[in-house]
């Protein structure tokens, strides 16, 4: 019997030379450097309204040695590191050319040098990064993507929710989704900017808005541009896994459904009903209660009710070990370290807790959240 592995996809990190580049700029996004006892004292700098001086940043965020000791202190067998918003989104085009074919080329050698899992398995693997801004070219995109295609150890791409500008849903990106579809790369999208921060209103809450709700929200808003736009039904092996297990995309599908058969703009538009297009979606099972876990799972396992746009069959009740299969467990590392020093970090034992509760899992299906779909996604055999 295969050994269950357990399969980190969430997980960050600044790569050295990224680290640099933030700690030599004197405006958002950064790193201020400074020292405290005769001690380093970086802070990190990167959505709106960080505590006053920032966030304290250190090795955890570069160095591979802190990511292999987190693993090793929470179980994790198998890492597939991606870069940390915000990305390249802020450079001149040339500049983030240039930067995402050198961070690309770091991260295969940080994830190529890691430790053995087994002969035919390292410890880390990574998603590379393009350079999606304004004014790039199709051919710099497309070629990053041949890049990081013949980097054996990178098995996707992270990117966020602002395209070149104006969004997924831009037909500039056709071509780039069509050779991340023919090179087999996984899209990890990310959120970065949330959504406008008025809703937020003048109590001071610290993060818990923006990254509770305004992160998700950014992703379901993104996800949605893309199935509206059609993204799915010209590249159907697209394979994108979305973060924060969706947003709230699982808990509005159904609305977003009756909205567009009701709105004579989009009605014909699409060639299936939208929430078939949730069962061709990846859902990390960073949601941290056993609940909403079983509810995305139950929400996947619907789509297929949806294969032939019949709604017949609704009311009955949906394998929700089927939809499972596409959930991959993820800890969000460095972020969200504990507030009071503790071995296990709570963020990543609550995860692990709520996929072992989730009702109607068996352990099949607990091993595949775990580790087992991930292995399976990246084809890492
Ligand atoms: O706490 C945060 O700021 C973040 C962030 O910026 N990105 C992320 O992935 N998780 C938490």
């Amino acid at each position: 019997m295969a050994l269950a592995r357990l399969v980190d996809v969430h997980t960050h990190l600044y790569l050295p030379r990224y680290a640099q580049m933030l700690r030599s700029r004197n405006s958002v996004p950064r790193i201020l450097t400074s020292t405290r006892d005769g001690k380093p004292d970086d802070r990190l700098l990167i959505l709106d309204h960080e505590p006053s001086g920032g966030r304290p940043v250190g090795p955890q965020y570069w160095d591979r040695e802190e990511k292999l000791k987190f693993m090793n202190a929470h179980g994790i067998d198998l890492s597939v590191v991606s870069s940390a918003n915000p990305w390249l989104d802020f450079l001149p085009a040339s500049e983030a050319k240039t930067l995402a074919s050198q961070l690309n080329e770091d991260l295969e050698q940080y994830c190529s040098d890691s430790p053995l899992l087994s002969p035919s398995l390292k410890r880390l693997y990574g998603f590379g990064l393009l350079p999606l801004v304004p004014e790039i070219s199709t051919d710099a995109l497309v070629q990053t993507i041949e890049q990081i295609s013949k980097l054996s150890h990178l098995k996707g791409i992270i990117m966020g929710t602002r395209g070149v500008g104006k969004g997924l849903d831009d037909e500039a990106l056709d071509p780039v989704w069509a050779a991340l579809e023919t090179a087999g790369l996984v899209v990890f999208l990310h959120p970065h900017y949330g959504v406008d921060e008025k809703a937020w209103g003048d109590k001071n809450n610290g993060h818990v808005l923006p990254l509770a709700l305004g992160f998700p929200f950014e992703t379901t808003i993104a996800t949605t541009r893309l199935i509206l736009a059609g993204v799915f039904d010209r590249f159907p092996s697209l394979r994108l896994l979305l973060a924060h297990s969706g947003g709230a995309l699982p808990q509005l599908s159904s609305r977003l459904a009756s909205c567009i058969d009701h709105d004579p703009v989009v009605a014909s538009r699409l060639k299936h009903d939208a929430r078939w297009y949730l069962g061709k979606l990846y859902f990390d099972a960073v949601a941290y209660g056993p609940e909403e876990l079983g509810f995305v799972s139950d929400v996947i396992a619907r789509s297929e009710r949806f294969e032939t746009g019949s709604s017949a069959s609704a009311g009955t009740p949906v394998d929700r070990a089927l939809g499972s299969r596409r959930m991959l467990f993820g800890t969000d590392h460095p972020f969200f370290p504990p507030l009071q020093s503790t071995e296990k970090w709570r963020s990543v034992v609550e995860n692990l807790q709520a996929i072992d509760t989730v009702a109607g899992w068996g352990q099949a299906e607990k091993d595949g959240v775990r580790g087992g779909n991930a292995l399976a996604l990246f084809n890492l055999g």
